[in-house]
């Protein structure tokens, strides 16, 4: 099995606009992810600067910096055994309309930019855009009861 990580996801505007958090969430909770935190919050364009920092060069970093920082997102830090590369599956490709259905994006978007959710690519992306919304003392440790039905033995 892979290593425990964490990754952040964040329900965008546009998702919270449409009323798709609670479908968000489930996907990511029926599927045995654990989260550690979250925040609702509008995100000023400043931290969306720094979230999308690696765009800074791209024709769409202006756009996607004014999109989440346009209406409140909620924040959240999930934690699981490979769940960088998981949850970037649950997502589905980046454009809505190109993502395949079954997945957050291809089942409710069909956009270019407003694709819903946002999640860590790598192990350090996820720790450098964790650190730009959370504190360490922010993440809550806790077991789930059912760990062992979860992954096997
Ligand atoms: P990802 O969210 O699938 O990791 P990235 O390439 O990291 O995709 O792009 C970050 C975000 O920027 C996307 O989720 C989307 O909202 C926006 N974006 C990416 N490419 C374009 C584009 O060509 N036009 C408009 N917005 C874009
Ligand atoms: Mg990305």
């Amino acid at each position: 099995m892979s290593k425990i990580e964490r990754t952040l996801i964040i329900i965008k505007p546009d998702a919270i606009q449409r009323h798709l958090a609670g479908e968000i969430i489930a996907r990511f909770e029926r599927k045995g992810f654990k989260l550690v935190a979250a925040k609702f919050m509008q995100i000023s364009e400043d931290l969306a600067r720094r979230h999308y920092a690696v765009h800074q060069d791209k024709p769409f970093f202006e756009a996607v910096v004014k999109y989440l920082s346009s209406s409140p997102s909620l924040v959240m830090v999930w934690e699981a055994e490979g769940i960088i590369n998981m949850s970037r599956k649950i997502m589905g490709a980046t454009f809505g309309y190109e993502a395949e259905p079954g997945t957050i994006r291809g089942d409710f978007s069909c956009s270019r930019g407003y694709n819903l959710v946002h999640g860590s690519d790598s192990p350090q992306s996820a720790e450098e855009e964790i650190s730009l919304f959370f504190s360490p003392d922010e993440i809550v440790k806790y077991e789930f009861f059912d760990t062992v039905w979860l992954y096997g033995d």
